[in-house]
């Protein structure tokens, strides 16, 4: 699939702001794709379309979540969890691409998930910090992401997991698990 021909489906689909984020994230994680050897292709197309679902309404990204068969446990959870799932399954059924680094890296992007492949962890990084975002601790996850990509997941799912509580929010279990997992590995790389 064409860069092009990805951006005019992006714009019919997705407001100014969306679109703009999405951009920043495709050219963050191209840079990501480079200095980590990823494969260049599967993280454009997962780059590009991981928010393709996020100007849905939650009535209609409800509807497309149980026309795809994906886990109706996800109701249960914050409806800003659904987006990643429903353009992951959109990919694979209605675009017919199969790759499953492309699936998880769009379908995991909110709450990350234990055991990230590279690809994945690209992703999430990426969206994390592309250049518009501003929050306290970006800039740090920001350098560390160009040092270190485990660390840099880290401290993003540690920031998240400390927004969330402050919110009162649900945490979902895969954002735990990748918590739980990141900072086990973290740990066992710096006692070395
Ligand atoms: O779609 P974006 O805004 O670019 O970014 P995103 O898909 O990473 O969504 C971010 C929001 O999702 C952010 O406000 C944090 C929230 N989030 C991440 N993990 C969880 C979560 N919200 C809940 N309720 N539970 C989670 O486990
Ligand atoms: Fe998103
Ligand atoms: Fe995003």
């Amino acid at each position: 699939m064409e860069v092009e021909d990805i951006k005019s489906r992006l714009k019919a689909k997705l407001n100014k702001s969306r679109y703009e984020h999405t951009i920043r994230v495709y050219e963050e994680a191209t840079a990501l794709a480079e200095k980590y050897e990823a494969d260049q292709e599967e993280v454009m197309i997962a780059a590009l379309f991981h928010d393709y679902y996020k100007n849905t309404s939650k009535e209609e990204l409800k509807q497309l979540l149980i026309h795809y068969g994906l886990p109706e446990s996800l109701l249960q959870y914050h409806a800003e969890l659904w987006h990643g799932p429903v353009a992951a399954e959109f990919l694979k059924q209605e675009m017919k691409i199969g790759n499953l680094d492309i699936y998880k890296a769009i379908y995991y992007h909110t709450t990350g998930r234990a055991k990230m492949s590279l690809v994945e962890q690209i992703v999430f990084i990426a969206d994390y910090i592309e250049p518009a975002r501003s929050f306290p601790g970006v800039s740090h996850v920001r350098k560390l992401a160009y040092q270190n990509l485990d660390e840099a997941v880290y401290e993003s799912l540690k920031l998240t997991i400390q927004y969330l509580n402050e919110k009162k929010a649900i945490i979902h279990p895969s954002t735990k698990d990748a918590f739980e997992y990141y900072k086990s590995l973290i740990r066992g790389e710096s006692d070395e």
